[in-house]
């Protein structure tokens, strides 16, 4: 089977930080010997994408850019060492696009952490394009009865904050905090949660978050732009403070404040990705109740196929709002604005 493949498509792309987005026709790129063609037909916005735009990290991105790295769409084409593709499969563009796959980290399942990680929407440009490229290693396997649309946020939000619940390495019953709990990570942190048998505080701003995380399992709801005193507020509402807190806010203050309400013997785990953040926990407190605090970054594969099979067998649903593939201003705007439930997916078509 072959199909036809445009020589040019539509693609946001800027060539600054902070420049202008345009949206443009730009060239479709060719897979190498080891990756596939996508035809991306519906991309999730990540805030990584807007910390990308910003230039906030100490990690150079490529420019001139094409962000994005939920991707979901079809295999088109594919380059002549790839074997586990066939074109019409269902694939997904990760934030990990590929990896050395020699390295001490890449050998024990740890990609994420090689050294020469390729990035989707950061080092390779990613899936806010018609046609975009991943190593076919890498890249996600899609049922084929699947919506492309709801599956998009799976492929960042969803890994990354199953895995984080991975690491938290908490038990059916105990209290999973998450802050951060109304966007794209911590609604499906919560479900997630939820699904694995762990009680769920989830802290945000505004009574429709707070309405949201609730519909989506949460227990108990604390209202960071109302509660004076969270530390106490989260510590009251889960006797204690809870076992393990999923940091997805992108605020420093909220991420030093979790080293404080957690419980003794309790895990912190940072995924949320501030600019120049410092996580800072008063290290007395922190001895005494013997805290672990754990950084926790994307998934690996065999991540990746158990939160897909978790959205499969409809145990978790991000909220999203689908707008075209032109609106992605708009949707920064909104996201850097904090006013986004859950998440926008972009149709490329649009
Ligand atoms: O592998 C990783 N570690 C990884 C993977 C993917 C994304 C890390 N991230 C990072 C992103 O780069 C970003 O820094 O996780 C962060 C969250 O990404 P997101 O979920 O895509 O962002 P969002 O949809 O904008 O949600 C953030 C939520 O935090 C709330 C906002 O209201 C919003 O709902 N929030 C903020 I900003 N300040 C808060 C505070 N003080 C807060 N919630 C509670 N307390
Ligand atoms: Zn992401
Ligand atoms: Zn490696």
């Amino acid at each position: 089977m072959s199909i036809e493949i445009p020589k040019t498509q539509k693609g946001c792309i800027f060539y600054e930080n902070h420049g202008e987005i345009f949206y443009k026709d730009i060239p479709v790129p060719k897979p190498k010997a080891n990756e596939i063609l996508i035809n991306v037909k519906y991309s999730g916005v990540c805030h990584t994408d807007l910390h990308a735009w910003h230039g906030d990290w100490p990690l150079d991105v490529k420019l001139p850019l094409v962000g994005g790295h939920e991707g979901a769409g079809v295999v088109v084409a594919k380059g002549e060492n790839v074997t586990n593709f066939e074109i019409g499969d269902y694939a997904g563009i990760k934030w990990l696009n590929g990896s050395c796959m020699g390295c001490e980290f890449c050998q024990q399942g740890a990609e994420p952490n090689c050294p020469d990680a390729d990035l989707s929407g950061y080092t390779h440009d990613g899936s806010f394009q018609q046609y975009a490229t991943a190593d076919a290693v890498q890249a996600a396997k899609i049922p084929k009865d699947a919506d492309l649309a709801a599956i998009a946020p799976i492929l960042c939000a969803g890994v990354t904050v199953y895995k984080a619940l991975k690491t938290a390495d908490l038990r059916p019953g105990q209290w999973v905090a998450v802050s951060g709990a109304g966007g794209g990570l911590g609604s499906l942190a919560v479900q997630y949660a939820t699904a694995m048998g762990l009680r769920v505080l989830g802290i945000d701003g505004g009574e429709d978050k707070g309405k949201l995380v609730k519909t989506l399992g949460a227990e108990v709801f604390v209202d960071f732009t109302k509660e004076k005193d969270i530390v106490k507020a989260v510590q009251k509402a889960t006797n204690g403070g809870p076992h393990g807190v999923i940091n997805v806010s992108v605020s420093e203050a909220a991420i030093s404040q979790s080293c404080d309400y957690v419980r003794a013997l309790g895990k912190v785990v940072l995924v949320g990705l501030p600019a120049g953040a410092v996580c800072k926990s008063p290290v007395f407190q922190q001895v005494v109740k013997s805290v672990e605090i754990k950084g926790s970054y994307v998934g690996n594969r065999q991540d990746t196929a158990e939160a897909v099979d978790f959205f499969v067998r409809g145990k978790v649903h991000c909220p999203f709002k689908v707008v075209g593939l032109s609106e992605l201003p708009r949707v920064f705007k909104l996201m850097s604005e904090g006013k986004i439930l859950g998440r926008y997916v972009l149709d490329t078509s649009k």
